[in-house]
C-alpha cells in the first residue's frame, strides 16, 4: 500500500471502523511491509486494553465462557475485541447451533469486534500475527481483548500466556486434568475455570487441581496470586460472574504490586525474540544457502562430513 493508504488504514482502526481493522488485520496474516509499516504507526496508540488470554482443551468451553464474557464486558465498555486462534471456531462456523446463534448476537453488536486468525496461513508466524491483531485491537480502543487460543500446542499455549491475565478452561472430560499437565497450562494459568459442572466429576477435578496447586511454592512473604478454582456451567451464564471478579482481582494484583510492567516487558522480550527468529530464519535462506545445503546433504551422505560439520560451514558461509 501508498503511505497515504496506510495512513488512511490507521485512522480507520484508531477510529473503530470494522473494515479497516479486518482489512489490517488481514495485511497482518499475509506479512510484509505494509502490515510493517502499519503496525510501526499504531505502536505508540496501544497499550490501554487489558489483555485476557483463555485456553484449555479443545471442548472445554472456552467460546461458550467468552460469548458471555464479552457480554458482560460490554456492559461497562465501548468497544470489546476478540481474537480466536482456534480452527473449530463458532466465530467461523464450527459448532452447534446453540452457539452459533449466542455467537451471532455478538457478531451483530456493533461494539464488538471478533476476528479468527488463520492458523495455516500464518506459516509458523501465528504468535506473531496474533499478538499483533491484538495490538491492533488495542488501538481500536477495545477494552478488554480477549484471545482464546485451543491448549494443545506449545504456541497455542504460549499465546494465550503473553496475556495480562491468562483463564484456564477445563472440563470433567477424562483425561483434561492429565492433558493440562501435559501441556504446560497449569503453569501460565493465573485463574482456573472447571466448566460443565453440570456434568459428573466437575468437582473431583476442581479439588485434584486444587491440591496440585497446594504442592507448588508460594513464594516468601505469603502475597504471591493463587490461582482461584472456579467452577462454571457456561453454557447456561453460571459462574461467569466469578470469573470477571477473579480477572478483575488478579489485574488489582498486578497492579498493585507492579507486576503489570514486569509481566508486559517479558511479553515484549519474548515477542521480540520471536520475530528475531524468523528474521534470521528468512535472512538465512537465500537460493544460494538453499544450494548449499543440497551439497552438504551429498558431503554427509557420502561420509566426506557429519551434519554438525555441514551445520557450522552453512553457518560461516553466511556470515558476513
Ligand atoms: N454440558 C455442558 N456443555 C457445555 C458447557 N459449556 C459449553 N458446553 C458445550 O461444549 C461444547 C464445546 O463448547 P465450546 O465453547 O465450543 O468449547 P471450546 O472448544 O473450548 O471453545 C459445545 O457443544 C457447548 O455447547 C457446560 O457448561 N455444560
Ligand atoms: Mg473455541
Amino acid at each position: 500500500l501508498e503511505p497515504n493508504a496506510i495512513e488512511a488504514l490507521v485512522n480507520g482502526v484508531l477510529a473503530f471502523e470494522r473494515r479497516s481493522i479486518g482489512k489490517a488485520i488481514t495485511e497482518i496474516e499475509t506479512g510484509g511491509e505494509t502490515a510493517r509499516a502499519f503496525l510501526s504507526a499504531i505502536h505508540p496508540r496501544i497499550g490501554s486494553a487489558r489483555r485476557l488470554g483463555i485456553t484449555g482443551p479443545p471442548g472445554a468451553g472456552k467460546s461458550t465462557l467468552v460469548a458471555f464474557l464479552v457480554k458482560a464486558y460490554r456492559g461497562g465498555s465501548q468497544r470489546v475485541g476478540v481474537v480466536a486462534v482456534d480452527p473449530t471456531s463458532p466465530y467461523s462456523g464450527g459448532a452447534l447451533l446453540g452457539d452459533r446463534v449466542r455467537m451471532s448476537a455478538l457478531t451483530t453488536d456493533p461494539g464488538v469486534f471478533i476476528r479468527s486468525m488463520a492458523s495455516r496461513g500464518a506459516f509458523g508466524g501465528l504468535a506473531r500475527a496474533t499478538w499483533d491483531a491484538v495490538d491492533v485491537l488495542d488501538a481500536a480502543g477495545c477494552d478488554p481483548v480477549v484471545i482464546e487460543t485451543v491448549g494443545v500446542g506449545q504456541t497455542e499455549v504460549e499465546i494465550a500466556g503473553l496475556a495480562d491475565t491468562t483463564i484456564v478452561v477445563l472440563s470433567p472430560e477424562v483425561g483434561d486434568n492429565v492433558q493440562a499437565m501435559k501441556a504446560g497450562l497449569m503453569e501460565i494459568a493465573d485463574i482456573f475455570v472447571v466448566n460443565k459442572a453440570d456434568r459428573n466429576g466437575a468437582e473431583a477435578l476442581a479439588r485434584d487441581i486444587t491440591a496440585i496447586l497446594g504442592l507448588r511454592d508460594v513464594g516468601a512473604g505469603g502475597d504471591a496470586w493463587r490461582p482461584p478454582v472456579l467452577l462454571a456451567v457456561a453454557q447456561r451464564g453460571e459462574g461467569v460472574d466469578a470469573v470477571i471478579d477473579a480477572a478483575g482481582r488478579h489485574a488489582d494484583h498486578l497492579r498493585n504490586r507492579g507486576l503489570l510492567e514486569k509481566r508486559r516487558r517479558s511479553a515484549i522480550r519474548r515477542r521480540i525474540l520471536d520475530i528475531l527468529e524468523h528474521e534470521i530464519r528468512l535472512r538465512f535462506w537465500t537460493e544460494e544457502a538453499k544450494r548449499a545445503l543440497d551439497g552438504e546433504v551429498e558431503r554427509v551422505y557420502r561420509k566426506e562430513a557429519d551434519p554438525t560439520g555441514a551445520a557450522r560451514r552453512l553457518l560461516d558461509g553466511a556470515s558476513p
